[in-house]
C-alpha cells in the first residue's frame, strides 16, 4: 500500500492536515486571504507516495482549474510531472471528495478562457505569470463517470 508522504515544506503538509483532520471545515483558505482552497491527492511519479498538494479553488461549473504557478518560480512544481504521468487524482473542495482527471491545457482559446478564469479567482497568478520565465501550465480536472 502507498504511504503518505507529506509535503517537505511545513507550511503546505500542516494546511493539508489541518483541512484533512477538521474533514475540510478548517485551514480552506490561503492563509488569511478568504481565498479558498482545493487539496488534489497525487502520486508521486517515480516513488508511488501518495502527495497532498493544497492549491488554489479555480471552479469551471462542476470542473476545476490546477494552476502550476508555485508562486512563480522558475522551475515548474514537481506535482506537475507527478499529475502528468498520473492523471488520476483525488480533489477534496472542503467536505466533498471527488475522483477526477487532469489534462495539461497547453494553447488555444480553451487555454486563456481557463487563464483568464484563474486570474479571476485569484489575481496574483498574473503577476507569477510575468515574473517567470516559463510558460506557466494549466490543468484541467474533470470528474470521471
Ligand atoms: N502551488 C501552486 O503551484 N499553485 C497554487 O495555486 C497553489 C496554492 C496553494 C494554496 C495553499 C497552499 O498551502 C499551497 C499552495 N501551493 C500552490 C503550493 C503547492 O501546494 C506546492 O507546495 C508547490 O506548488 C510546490 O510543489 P512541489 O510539488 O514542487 O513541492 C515540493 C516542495 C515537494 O513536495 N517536493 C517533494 C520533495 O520531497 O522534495 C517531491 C515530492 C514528489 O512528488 N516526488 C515525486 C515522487 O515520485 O514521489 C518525484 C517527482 C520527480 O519528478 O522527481
Amino acid at each position: 500500500m502507498p504511504q503518505y508522504v507529506p509535503s517537505p515544506s511545513k507550511w503546505v503538509a500542516d494546511q493539508v492536515d489541518l483541512y484533512e483532520s477538521s474533514g475540510g471545515t478548517q485551514g480552506t483558505t490561503l492563509r488569511d486571504t478568504g481565498l479558498p482552497v482545493i487539496i488534489v491527492t497525487n502520486k508521486g511519479r517515480k516513488t508511488g507516495a501518495i502527495r497532498k498538494t493544497p492549491l488554489m479553488r479555480v471552479s469551471d461549473g462542476e470542473n476545476y482549474v490546477l494552476v502550476a504557478s508555485k508562486g512563480g518560480a522558475p522551475k515548474h512544481p514537481v506535482w506537475y510531472y507527478n499529475l502528468k504521468e498520473n492523471p488520476t487524482v483525488k480533489i477534496r473542495d472542503k467536505d466533498e471528495v471527488r475522483t477526477m482527471k487532469v489534462r495539461e491545457v497547453e494553447e488555444g482559446v480553451e487555454r486563456e478562457r481557463l487563464w483568464a478564469i484563474a486570474v479571476d479567482a485569484y489575481p496574483p497568478y498574473e503577476e507569477y505569470q510575468e515574473r517567470a520565465d516559463r510558460l506557466i501550465p494549466v490543468f484541467l480536472a474533470e470528474p470521471t463517470r
